[in-house]
């Protein structure tokens, strides 16, 4: 048997036992569901900005916070961040599943996240240094567009994001895209760098990136989520790439097996069955644990831990 496919059974990610760590029922407001959280550690203190789906259908963001990043979570009474269509007219049907990066050179995190608007899903940027206020950079990419997250610093004067726009002429097939930009705001050279596999691949359907990449010595560490369609719907599983430290536009290695996938009851049944969805890790480099943070059946917010160097040996052994 393919040595990649060993390592897979090895499991590389250690589900928590207490998993889902939230849910619906734990918030203090009424709620449909909560999922698909931006992660982030502040003083040790783990900082979930998450995604907040409401009795309507529309989502915005709230702030959780933990210790342990586990348990004992306190959950910000209101939302922190709410759509406002009659200033940003693209977020009028709600705002989701943000990714946050810390940008050195602007001390401030920033966040990719998406606008559902009228002609479509979109990506769009925040700025904040509290997590109290927000300022809005606008959309920046145009429908259909999201699963977007930016680099933490320039590469030869510009910034990079990856986004996942997805056009007719693929069949509504999705890829991982990159772009640069002089300002954050005007966006070109717009190319892809990872396509969705084709006919009985886990990642045949379309493609997107999860939460930001990771600096590593060997690369940029991305965690991507894969769709295959089945008879009975998508199946959404995670899988993982390297790009080069200096040129991100090269994948130096790819995997060809997914590294998580629906198993669990809380991950299999939900709103949407069958779905883990990360846009959120936080590694420690002080025991090089990653701890990912992820969506499951777009329904409740789980976490599970790897070793980054376990995530590198699959890639590059
Ligand atoms: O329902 C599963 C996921 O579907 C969408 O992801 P994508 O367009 O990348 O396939 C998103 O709406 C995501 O929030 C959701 O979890």
């Amino acid at each position: 048997m393919d040595k990649e496919l060993f390592i897979k059974k090895a499991n590389l990610f250690h589900r928590n036992p207490a998993n889902p760590i939230l849910d619906a029922s734990t918030w203090p407001y009424k709620v449909n569901s909560v999922f698909n959280p931006g992660a982030i550690e502040v003083n040790g203190e783990t900082i979930l900005l998450v995604r907040v789906e409401d009795l309507r259908g529309i989502s915005h963001f709230t702030i959780a916070r933990s210790k342990n990043g586990i348990s004992d979570w306190e959950i910000e009474p209101h939302p922190v961040m709410m759509p406002e269509p009659e200033t940003h007219p693209e977020e009028i049907w709600g705002i989701e599943d943000p990714r946050i990066m810390w940008i050195e050179e602007k001390q401030s995190w920033f966040i990719a996240y998406t606008a559902y608007s009228r002609g479509g899903p979109l990506v769009s940027l925040a700025e904040t240094k509290d997590f109290k206020t927000f300022k809005r950079l606008g959309p920046v990419m145009p429908p259909e567009d999201k699963d977007a997250a930016l680099f933490p610093r320039r590469f030869n004067g510009r910034w990079i994001m990856l986004h996942r726009p997805v056009t007719t002429y693929f069949q509504g097939r999705g890829h991982i895209w990159l772009s640069f930009s002089p300002d954050m705001k005007h966006w070109g050279d717009h190319q892809i760098i990872l396509e969705a596999r084709d006919g009985a691949w886990w990642d045949a359907h379309k493609i997107g990136l999860g939460p930001p990449p990771i600096e590593t010595s060997e690369g940029w560490l991305i965690l991507y989520h894969g769709v295959r369609q089945t008879a009975s719907g998508s199946i959404y599983r995670l899988g993982l790439a390297l790009l080069d430290l200096n040129d991100p536009r090269k994948v130096v290695k790819r995997g060809d097996t997914w590294v998580f996938g629906p198993e669990e009851p809380y991950e299999r049944v939900g709103d949407v069955d069958n779905v883990v969805f990360s846009c959120g890790w936080i590694h420690d480099r002080n025991d090089d644990t990653i701890r990912m943070y992820y969506g499951a059946a777009d329904t409740c917010i789980c976490m599970a831990e790897a070793k980054l160097k376990d995530l590198l040996d699959y890639l590059l052994k």
